[in-house]
């Protein structure tokens, strides 16, 4: 037994509390991990920081540009990220489901709509109660990009909220979130891919969690009340295009290179509601879903609507043609389509197995009722934990494992040699990631154009990788050097609460703006009720307006000045900040912030931002420029005087 074995067996000790332990719980899952023990055996090579003698570039000289911009999301931050790849700088946050104190997101009167606009009803009047307008966290887990043709298009970016059941829109133009949509009739939206064929198209969400179909409090556990719901968003117009009711429930998804099929992973076909009934039996499922029999089902009025959504029964057992359910061990979590257009890996998770579906063997499953495993190609033995899979555009898989803190390569076409009984080995090496990884991407590899030079494994823990920051620790999302068949890990990269998922693009497919549009809808409401005001924007102008105890005050910014120098309003007015940026310069960002009136907000070249509020606190109160957008920085600020009431 190698040192490396021993090291391998002790982390998995250390780890009884999480995955393994749930596989500890029945005693299916004790014999399934003894027998996994047999996969550990794989020789592993070693993992470096000293880059051996071929290894790719990835430190740049001060002034170099990235070859890719990472997408990255942020977990719990709520936010999603923009790295340089593969330095792995962070160039940029932008504010999606979590407030930000630099921009003013959740405060100004353009991100307020976004917030607010897409939500329902019921969780506005929820909300209200609560004296909230929206909400103020997020869970943001799967960041992709729109494409076109089977790669990414550069037009917007979509993402996830487990924790409040929403999808959100980026655009890559200004790269700021312009819709947040809350999916009804869904409990805690978590896998969401677009559709890769023709184009985006459909977005497709999985809710995770089932729930009651009429979920007001009458059922706890009655669980063949229960239901799933499968989601398809129109990415365009962000408004839903039809929901699929599913037996058991759903974790990732994702779709194929022909716009036919899209596919989820279930990891509680049980429909169980603690850990030993969810992990009770060997199989789950991935439900496969029939997008040209549910857009003929949906043309045809097959559906009942619910909350102002068509859903569709897709449940086991029902005689329709819009799902099917395919047999697969167990508690499968990632599904990834190879870029080779046919494949699919399905990640076992409670099993050491991947399982390889071929897309072209789908129809017989709907058409001929034959078999719904007839279209598993492969399943080979990778190791503990699967997670999620990876490619390079070369025929080679590179699957995370999460017990065994590893990423392991294998060879696709062997696989499924293998399979058909062949006496081939499809593992080609294994690496070390420190420690457990849950995602992993590739440069470009969810596309057709996957180009195999760099993969991200997405660590959840660091453990000692780090200078200690005390009990809680960063991510470790490690850069590894896959342009030959040895990995090489070349670089840590520690990252705040809890990026999951990252896309790898090539640079010249994003190409943002410097400065704004003066048209962009943005700011729409804002140029309506300037001109009801008879005001324009960009002009120049300043203007104080008073229309009962509504204020709207409007201003421009050049650096260093705002155009009011001061303005006057009562106590208990409501007050509206209109400021537009007439600059037009690269990088001259100003921002206004009313210090001790908890606003601040930014506002970019050639933008407008506004915020509203009562001026409930009397005297005088400075507002500044929070952005160092010039040598007399310090000097751009103005004050508000707010006159008290007459006692
Ligand atoms: Cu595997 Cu939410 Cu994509 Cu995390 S999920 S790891
Ligand atoms: Cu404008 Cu600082």
């Amino acid at each position: 037994m190698t040192d490396k074995r021993t090291i391998g067996l002790s982390r998995r000790g250390l780890l009884g509390a999480t995955a393994g332990g749930a596989a500890l719980l029945s005693g299916a899952g004790a014999a399934r991990l003894a027998l996994m023990g047999g996969t550990a055996a794989v020789a592993t090579t070693a993992a470096t920081t000293k880059a051996g003698a071929q290894a790719a570039r990835f430190e740049l000289a001060p002034g170099e540009l990235d070859e890719y911009y990472g997408f990255w999301s942020s977990g719990q931050t709520g936010e999603l990220r923009i790295l340089g790849f593969p330095s792995m700088r962070e160039l940029m946050r932008i504010p999606v489901f979590n407030r930000c104190s630099a921009t003013g997101w959740g405060q100004t009167n353009e991100s307020l709509k976004i917030l607010t606009e897409g939500l329902t009803e019921e969780t506005r009047a929820f909300l209200a109660k609560r004296g909230m307008k929206t909400y103020d966290n997020g869970d943001l887990h799967h960041p992709h990009m729109s494409f076109t043709d089977g790669t990414y298009d550069g037009r917007y970016l979509f993402m996830n909220d487990k924790a409040n059941t929403r999808v959100a829109r980026v655009r890559c133009d200004v790269m700021k979130c312009d819709k947040i949509i809350e999916i009804p009739n869904a409990s805690d939206i978590h896998g969401m891919r677009p559709q890769k064929y023709p184009r985006t198209g459909y977005v497709f969400a999985n809710g995770e969690h089932e729930a009651p179909l009429v979920n007001d409090g009458q059922i706890l556990d009655e669980p063949d009340k229960y239901v799933n719901i499968y989601t398809a968003i129109d990415g365009d117009t962000m408004e839903i295009a039809w929901q699929v009711i599913v037996s058991g429930n759903l974790d990732n998804t994702d779709c194929d290179y022909q716009g036919k099929y899209a596919f989820s992973t279930s990891y509680n076909s049980e429909m169980g509601m603690n850990l030993p009934e969810m992990t009770e039996s060997e199989l789950d499922h991935v439900v496969v879903f029939n997008l040209a029999e549910i857009e003929a089902g949906v043309a045809a009025g097959d559906y009942q609507e619910l909350n102002g959504v068509k859903v569709l029964d897709g449940r086991k057992g029902s005689d329709k043609k819009y799902t099917r359910y395919i047999p697969i061990p167990n508690s499968p979590h990632g599904i990834n389509t190879a870029p080779d257009g046919q494949h699919v890996v399905i990640n076992g998770k409670l099993s050491p197995t991947c399982s390889v579906m071929d897309v072209t063997k789908l129809d017989a499953i709907f058409n001929e009722d034959a078999d719904p495993r007839s279209c598993i190609v492969a399943e080979p033995e990778l190791g503990l934990g699967p997670l999620h899979t990876a490619y390079d555009g070369k025929g080679n898989c590179f699957t995370t494992l999460f017990l065994d803190s590893q990423v392991v390569k294998w060879n696709l076409e062997k696989a499924i040699q293998a399979y058909a009984g062949e006496d081939v080995d499809p593992i080609i090496s294994k690496v070390d990631v420190h420690y457990q990884p849950g995602h992993n991407s590739t440069s470009m590899g969810e596309t057709n154009e996957a180009d195999g030079k760099w993969l991200v494994s997405m660590n959840k823990f660091s453990k000692d990788r780090f200078l200690n920051v005390g009990p809680l620790k960063p991510e470790n999302e490690q850069l590894i050097d896959i342009s030959s068949d040895e990995m090489r890990v070349v670089h840590d990269g520690p990252t705040f609460a809890e990026p999951h998922d990252s896309i790898i693009v090539r640079a010249d497919i994003v190409n943002p703006v410097n400065v704004w549009n003066r048209d962009d809808p943005t700011w729409e409401d804002a140029r309506r009720q300037a001109e009801a005001d008879g005001v324009v924007l960009e002009d120049g102008h300043d203007e104080v307006i008073r229309d009962g105890n509504k204020v709207r005050i409007y201003m421009w910014s050049v650096a260093p000045t705002f155009s009011l120098e001061k303005f006057t309003v009562k106590e208990g007015d409501e007050v509206t900040i209109y400021i537009t940026n007439l600059d037009d310069i690269d990088d001259v960002t100003h921002g206004f912030c009313l210090s001790n009136y908890g606003i601040a907000m930014e506002i970019a070249p050639q933008a407008t931002a506004s915020v509203t509020f009562t001026a409930d606190r009397p005297g005088v109160h400075w507002f500044y420029c929070q952005w160092f957008c010039h040598a007399l920085h310090m000097e751009m600020r103005g004050r508000m005087l707010v006159e008290p009431k007459a006692a």
